[in-house]
């Protein structure tokens, strides 16, 4: 049975979703990194980037989730469009959009914005901007296409899915849904599917620590000893 190595948050929800449509059997593995469950050895042996999610899959193991959607939808000849070179193109470029653009400045404007000690104005500023400047392009596409590949759910809709959920906290805009009209039908209509209500209710099954305490920020921000050390 697959272990899918699991935390309530973005880049993990877009696997759980995976696994739910394609209605694979898994054991949901609870990484409760708030209490730095992602820096021991054992889950290290499973991903040395000490991050969730992570797969193993017999004697597969798969780290990164947007390499975790492309296994899973090679794995099952789902989720995938077209095995045409146009279709394909579409397909990597617009993931690798969601997964070195997106995701990677979603997450610097969350922690910047929610997180980061003072003075923060140039590193939110620039955060921000970015973070706009990928969902408004994906809010583009969108105004254009049912789904980011065109007429067909695809993992690339999977992969938006998984970050879109934060968009109102990441740009601390209560207005944001209405700033991005395409993507929120998007994200709608993947909410009501089933798959996606399972994928959410997962968090539900762990009691994962919720508290950004002065432990969790050690476990969650590693980088800050060296500042501590700095100031001693
Ligand atoms: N590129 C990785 C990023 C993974 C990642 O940053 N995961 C977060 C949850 S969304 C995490 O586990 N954070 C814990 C930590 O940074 O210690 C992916 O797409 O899977």
């Amino acid at each position: 049975m697959i272990k899918f190595f699991y935390h309530p948050s973005p880049n993990p929800a877009k696997v759980a979703l995976f696994l739910e449509e394609a209605e694979l059997p898994y054991e949901m593995v609870p990484v409760d990194t708030r209490k730095g469950e992602q820096h021991t050895d054992a889950f290290r042996s499973v991903n040395p980037n000490g991050k969730t999610p992570a797969l193993v899959d017999g004697d597969a193991v798969i780290f990164d989730s947007n390499a975790i959607l492309l296994y899973l939808a090679e794995k099952t000849g789902r989720f995938l469009p077209a095995n045409e070179p146009a279709a394909r193109g579409d397909m990597y470029s617009w993931l690798m959009f969601v997964a070195t653009g997106v995701g990677p400045y979603s997450g610097q404007c969350v922690h910047f914005r929610h997180f980061a000690p003072e003075p923060k104005t140039y590193a939110v500023n620039r955060y921000d901007f970015e973070a706009w400047r990928h969902w408004n392009i994906i809010n583009d596409r969108l105004s254009q296409r049912r789904y980011m590949l065109g007429d067909t759910y695809t993992l690339v809709d999977m992969a938006v899915w998984g970050w879109a959920g934060v968009v109102p906290f990441l740009t601390g805009d209560p207005e944001a849904w209405e700033k991005l009209p395409h993507l929120k039908r998007l994200f709608d209509e993947i909410n009501a599917r089933p798959a996606a209500q399972r994928a959410t209710a997962l968090r539900t099954r762990h009691a994962f620590k919720t508290e950004m305490d002065e432990a969790a920020r050690r476990e969650m921000f590693p980088q800050n000893a060296r500042l501590d050390a700095t100031a001693s």
